[in-house]
């Protein structure tokens, strides 16, 4: 791993936001491109800290403190992420399901969204099925992408994709869904009308979804 990138990596580790604001900086003043350093560095120091996690050498206060540093370095490639010239592709309303407070990966799955062309009702964290219809109700969107990163709150999918079905809505609107412990067959499994395991196979998804 280049040298720029290694010190991103590192700051996350240590929970560093200046190291790892700074480390994207020095990053892309050296010419690697933003793909780069979020697939080189950001999302495989946060897989290690999953990993050192349960390995119980870090505990909720050190993820808490890694992922911040990682929100700031993504914050910073945000700009060049997302292609402001693609034309409307469409609404989605994305949310990670109830009792559920990960949100890196659905801040970049809106990110790609938003480098696809689509406009994000961003629905934050925690989302309770009744947020989504209101969204679907109030503020026209064609697509749910509904983000989970625990195994205890995956059926906060189902019940949302059973919620929209009750309130009349599902002709309306496809659902996506996604996040580390959700597969294919998970989705099928809950009605669902598609899976993608990353952020930028979700953008592709999108688009072969959105009407
Ligand atoms: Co938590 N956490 N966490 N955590 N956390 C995990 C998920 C865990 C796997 C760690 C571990 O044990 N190895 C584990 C879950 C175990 C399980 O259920 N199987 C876990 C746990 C147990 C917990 C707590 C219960 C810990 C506790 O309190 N005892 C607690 C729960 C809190 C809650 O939500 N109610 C908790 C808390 C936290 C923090 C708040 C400290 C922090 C989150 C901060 C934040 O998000 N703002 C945190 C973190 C940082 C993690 C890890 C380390 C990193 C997650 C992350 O951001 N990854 C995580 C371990 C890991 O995943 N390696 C872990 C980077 C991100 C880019 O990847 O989110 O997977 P990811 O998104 C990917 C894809 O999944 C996909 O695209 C993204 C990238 O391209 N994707 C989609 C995501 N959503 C999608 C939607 C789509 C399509 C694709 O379509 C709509």
């Amino acid at each position: 791993m280049k040298a720029e990138l290694e010190l991103i990596f590192e700051a996350i580790l240590d929970g560093n936001m200046p190291g790892c604001t700074s480390g994207v900086q020095a990053a892309l003043d050296a010419g690697i491109s933003a793909p780069d350093i979020l697939q080189i560095a950001l999302i495989p120091a946060m897989d290690e800290v999953g990993k050192l996690f349960e390995e119980e050498e870090f505990f909720v206060p050190e993820m808490l403190v890694a992922a911040r540093a990682m929100q700031a370095g993504l914050s910073m490639l945000k700009p060049l992420l997302v292609d402001s010239d693609v034309k409307p592709a469409g609404r989605v309303a994305l949310g990670t399901v109830s009792g559920d407070l990960h949100d890196i990966g659905k801040n970049l799955v809106g990110m790609m969204l938003e480098g696809a062309g689509f406009e994000i009702v961003d629905l934050g964290t925690n989302v309770a099925p009744d947020r989504f219809i209101a969204a679907i109700n109030d503020q026209n969107v064609q697509l749910v992408a509904m983000s989970a990163l625990l195994t205890t709150t995956m059926p906060g999918m189902k019940k949302t994709v059973d919620a929209i079905a009750a309130a009349g809505l599902r002709d309306q609107v496809k659902i996506m869904v996604g996040g580390a412990p959700v597969n294919a067959e998970y989705a099928a499994e809950i009605g669902a009308d598609g899976y993608a395991p990353d952020a930028s196979q979700a953008a592709s998804l999108a688009r072969r979804l959105a009407p």
